[in-house]
C-alpha cells in the first residue's frame, strides 16, 4: 500500500515495486513456515574465525555471485545485462540496474527514461550545510573520508527518520528508504564531484545539464567533457554497483540497516569499510602498480621482463594487486568487459597494453607459486588504466568511483531488506574458551 504523500510523486519504478513486493512477502513468510527449520550446511571452526568464509548467512535479493560466471544480477550475468539494459549510446545506465535491483525486470526504454529523470531531478539540490562541511575538510584528507563525511551530512534530510519518528507503519518502511536511496544515489555524484575538484583541481564544478544522465553529469562536474569518458563512467558505475551480499560495504551497510538506521547512516558505514585496501582500495594500489611496472621496465615491456618483476614482488611478500578473489574462481566478468572497453576505445595506450601483458603473465606465475586459490584478474586490475587515459591519474580518488557506483546496489539492497521486514542482524559470537570447550566435549563424546 503506498501513502497518500508519497502517491503523488509516485514513479514507475515504485509502483513496479509496490506490485512486486506483496507475492516475494508471500514466498517468505511460506519459506519460513515451511522450511525454517531445515540446516543450510555445516559451519566449521575454521569458518568461524576465519572471517565467515563460505557461511551461508545472509539473504540478499539483488544479485548473487557464481565462482565460475561472475556476478548475476537478478539472474542475469554482466555480458547480459549489457545487452539488455537500456543505454545512451552502447553502456548500459546505472540508473536502468538500479530499476533492475529493484524490482527483478529489466526496464523498459521508456519507464529506464522516468528514473534517469527523477535522479536528474533529485540531483540538482544537496543541503547548504553539505557543501560547507565538504568544503570544508583538509585537502590532505583521504577523499574516501571525505566522501563518507558527506554522506553522513545528507543524514539530516531523512525521508525515513522523519516518517519513522512520526510513527509510519512497519510495513511502509520501505518507501521512505527508497525514497532516501533515490536521493543518495542522485546526490552522491555531486559530493564526490566537490571532492575531485577541492583535492586536486580548483574547488570549481563544471557545469551540469538537467537532460544528461547520471554518469554525464558526474563526468561534467568533475570537468570531463570528452563522451567516451562519459561511457566509460556508465560502465563503471554499473559494473561496480552490487556483488551479493557478503563483501566487507555491502554486509556492513546491510548490518547497520537491519537496526533501522537510515540509507545514510548505513552507506556512510559501508564506504568506510570499503575504504579498506582488501575491498574497494584495491583499485588505488593496481594502478600505482601499473606505473611502478612501467617506471621500472618502460613502456612496452616484454613478458619476460614483465615475469621478472611479477616475481620479484611476490619474492618481496608483496601481493599482485588486482589478482585473486575471495570467491571467484575465473577471470572476473568485469575485468573482461574494461579491457573490451580498451580494446574498442584506446587499442595504442601502453598502459592498457601493460595491463594485457599482465593478464597473460600474472595466472601464469600465480598457479605456479601455488598460493592463491584464485590466480585470474579481478576487477580492480583495469579501471585506472582506463580512467589514467582520459586524464584522471589521482589514483586516490579511484574509490571513492567505487563508491558512487556501489551506493546504487547497497541502498537496493536496504530497500528489499525494509520491504520484507527482515529482522536487525544478532548473530552469535564464542570466545576462544566457548571454542575448547566445545572441542574438548566433542573429542571426549
Ligand atoms: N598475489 C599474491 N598472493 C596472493 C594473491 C595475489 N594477488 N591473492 C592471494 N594470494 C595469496 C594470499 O595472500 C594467501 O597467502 P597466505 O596464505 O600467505 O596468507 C594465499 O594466496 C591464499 O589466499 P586466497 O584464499 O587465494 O585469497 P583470499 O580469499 O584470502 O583473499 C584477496 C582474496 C582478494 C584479498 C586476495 O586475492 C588479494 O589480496 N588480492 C590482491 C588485492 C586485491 O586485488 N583486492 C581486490 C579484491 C576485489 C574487491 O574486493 O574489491
Amino acid at each position: 500500500m503506498i501513502s497518500a504523500t508519497l502517491k503523488r510523486s509516485i514513479s514507475a519504478l515504485k509502483q513496479r515495486f509496490a506490485d512486486v513486493i506483496p507475492e516475494t512477502r508471500e514466498r517468505l513468510a511460506r519459506l519460513r513456515k515451511e522450511h525454517g527449520n531445515k540446516v543450510l550446511g555445516p559451519i566449521t571452526i575454521e569458518q568461524v574465525i576465519g572471517g565467515m568464509r563460505g557461511i551461508k548467512g545472509l539473504m540478499t535479493e539483488t544479485s548473487k555471485l557464481d565462482a565460475f560466471k561472475g556476478i548475476k544480477f537478478r539472474g542475469l550475468t554482466l555480458p547480459e545485462c549489457q545487452v539488455r539494459l537500456p543505454s545512451a549510446k552502447r553502456e548500459p545506465l546505472p540508473e536502468a540496474m538500479f530499476y533492475l535491483l529493484i524490482t527483478g525486470e529489466v526496464p523498459s526504454n521508456s519507464d529506464c527514461d522516468i528514473l534517469v529523470r527523477e535522479i536528474a531531478e533529485r540531483s540538482e539540490t544537496i543541503p547548504e550545510h553539505t557543501v560547507r562541511i565538504v568544503n570544508s575538510l583538509p585537502q590532505h584528507m583521504h577523499p574516501m573520508n571525505q566522501l563518507s563525511i558527506g554522506v553522513l551530512s545528507l543524514q539530516t534530510e531523512s525521508k525515513f527518520v522523519r516518517a519513522y519518528n512520526a510513527g509510519v507503519k512497519k510495513e511502509n518502511y520501505w518507501e521512505y528508504v527508497l525514497e532516501d536511496s533515490l536521493d543518495l544515489i542522485a546526490r552522491i555524484p555531486r559530493i564526490a564531484a566537490m571532492i575531485y575538484r577541492n583535492t586536486y583541481k580548483d574547488r570549481r564544478l563544471g557545469p551540469t545539464d538537467p537532460s544528461l544522465d547520471l554518469s554525464a553529469n558526474f563526468s561534467k562536474m568533475m570537468g570531463f567533457e570528452n563522451e567516451h569518458f562519459w561511457e566509460l563512467m556508465r560502465l563503471y558505475l554499473t559494473i561496480h554497483c552490487d556483488h551479493e551480499g557478503g563483501n566487507v560495504s555491502a554486509h556492513a551497510t546491510h548490518l547497520v540497516g537491519s537496526a533501522l538506521s537510515d540509507p545514510y547512516l548505513a552507506y556512510s558505514a559501508g564506504l568506510n569499510g570499503l575504504a579498506g585496501p582488501l575491498h574497494g582500495l584495491a583499485n588505488q594500489e593496481c594502478l600505482k602498480f601499473l606505473l611502478k611496472l612501467q617506471e621500472k621496465t618502460g613502456q612496452n615491456p616484454t613478458e619476460e621482463v614483465v615475469e621478472k618483476f611479477v616475481k620479484e614482488i611476490l619474492a618481496s611478500g608483496q601481493v599482485i594487486p588486482g589478482y585473486g578473489h575471495a570467491v571467484l574462481r575465473v577471470t572476473d566478468p568485469r575485468f573482461v568487459c574494461q579491457m573490451e572497453f580498451a580494446k574498442r576505445v584506446m587499442p595504442k595506450d601502453p598502459l592498457c597494453k601493460l595491463v594485457a601483458t599482465l593478464y597473460k603473465v600474472v595466472p601464469r606465475v600465480l598457479k605456479e607459486a601455488g598460493k592463491a586459490a584464485n590466480p585470474y584478474p579481478n576487477v580492480d586490475a583495469h579501471s585506472g588504466a582506463l580512467l589514467v587515459y582520459f586524464g584522471m591519474r589521482e589514483f586516490d580518488f579511484y574509490t571513492v568511483l567505487f563508491g558512487v557506483s556501489r551506493a546504487i546496489g547497497v541502498s537496493a539492497g536496504l530497500v528489499w531488506s525494509r520491504a520484507l521486514g527482515l529482522p536487525i542482524e544478532r548473530p552469535n559470537s564464542l570466545t576462544m574458551a566457548n571454542i575448547e570447550e566445545y572441542v574438548s566435549k566433542s573429542t571426549l563424546a
